[in-house]
């Protein structure tokens, strides 16, 4: 007897529709993912001022001598517990945090935070009092290095569980939403919480949710001292939100005219109702992972290659120098912002403790 063709090979014949979903991916026009690349690479330079450049070239500037400055406090013994510094990634705080709406949109990274709370102009003093503990830190020096909060600048940490912050990222955007406030949350991770899947949780809600986030990945090249091509199936970050219809683009992270006109982009995205944009930064970081690693996972020579040709203050210094600016001028901005470090680290040494009393005080929050 002759075999009745199965059923799963009639269906492959003649597809037939299942549910709302078209017969077969490239009958599909949603299977070609939105991207947002097109419209940033349109305008890839974010065209500054010259006033606005001297303020990026000047807060990138602070946040690498504050950087300097607190390597030196730890090694001294005056910062306990653990360090993450952010020399390299400058551009990533800056260009993403200048164009944010202080009054209304909130802010949630890792541990490596020191660079995203300089972004908001906060003086150094307050945040290298939180380093070496001090009653005077902007967290009454009870969060440390890795768990800075400003609620009152809307930055939500500072968060030592990598991956954690994405999630209570969701949540942020969703208050946002919630309150009909008009904010967004900017909701930073690496490259090594990219593998998380609390980070895929956060993408589905916030896409079917239409909530207000943008996510960014900084891509350093490293978690820890895994390279991130060994570690990541898909090094594209940018690539993750398509399964859940997040729009993504690629920024040069170590541009920050780029990673501001990048920031535009997403921005107005999220603002017009439209959604989570998922935004991959690539950048380096220069020292090891934190105070402790002697990062003999990679060789001196990539580190000095990208310190050569990508460094991100050295970059914008060049425009600037085109833009008819002097060396002069640019150093005298370098000497004042040094004075301004070491009277933070000054601070940060000399003042008080906080009171034992203190111990049972900020452990349960009522309202934020
Ligand atoms: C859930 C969890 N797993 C592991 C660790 C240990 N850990 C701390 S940092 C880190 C690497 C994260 O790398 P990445 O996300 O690329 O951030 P980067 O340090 O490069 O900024 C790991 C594995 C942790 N803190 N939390
Ligand atoms: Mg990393």
């Amino acid at each position: 007897m002759a075999k009745q063709p199965s059923k799963a090979a009639s269906a492959a014949k003649k597809p037939a529709p299942r549910g709302r979903k078209p017969a077969a991916p490239s009958d599909d026009p949603d299977f070609i993912l939105h991207s947002l690349q097109d419209e940033f690479e349109a305008n890839k330079r974010y065209k500054a001022s010259p006033e606005e450049m001297i303020a990026f070239y000047r807060q990138m500037l602070l946040i690498r001598r504050f950087e300097e400055k607190a390597g030196q406090l730890y090694g001294l013994g005056l910062i306990g517990g653990f360090c993450h510094l952010y020399i390299g990634q400058e551009a990533v705080a800056i260009g993403l945090q200048s164009a944010l709406d202080n009054d209304k949109d909130s802010v949630i990274t890792g541990y490596r935070d020191h660079g995203h709370m300089l972004a908001y102009g906060i003086d150094p003093k307050l945040i290298m009092a939180e380093l070496t503990g001090r009653q005077a830190g902007i967290s009454k020096g009870k969060g440390g290095s890795m768990h800075m909060f400003s609620t009152e600048h809307k930055f939500y940490g500072g968060h030592g569980i990598v991956g954690a912050q994405v999630a209570l990222g969701g949540g942020l955007a969703l208050a946002h939403q919630y309150n009909n406030d008009g904010g967004l949350c900017l909701a930073y991770f690496g490259d090594g919480a990219a593998n998380q899947g609390q980070v895929y949780e956060t993408f589905n809600m916030a896409a079917l949710w239409n909530l207000p986030i943008v996510f960014v990945v900084e891509d350093n090249q490293y978690a820890m001292g895994t390279a991130t091509k060994r570690s990541s199936a898909e090094t594209r970050f940018y690539r993750r939100g398509t399964a859940f219809r997040i729009p993504g683009m690629e920024v040069n992270g170590m541009d920050v005219l780029e990673v501001r006109a990048a920031a535009e982009v997403a921005f107005a995205h999220v603002r017009a109702g439209k959604g989570p944009v998922l935004m991959e930064c690539n950048t380096y970081r220069y020292r090891g992972h934190s105070m402790s690693d002697p990062a003999k996972y990679r060789t001196r020579e990539e580190v000095q290659e990208q310190r050569e040709h990508h460094d991100p203050i050295e970059g914008l210094k060049k425009t600037l120098i085109e833009s008819g600016k002097t060396e002069d001028e640019l150093k005298s901005i370098d000497k004042a912002i040094r004075a301004q470090v070491a009277e933070a680290a000054d601070f940060a040494e000399t003042s008080p403790e906080p009171e034992a009393g203190e111990l049972t005080t900020d452990v349960l929050v009522e309202e934020y």
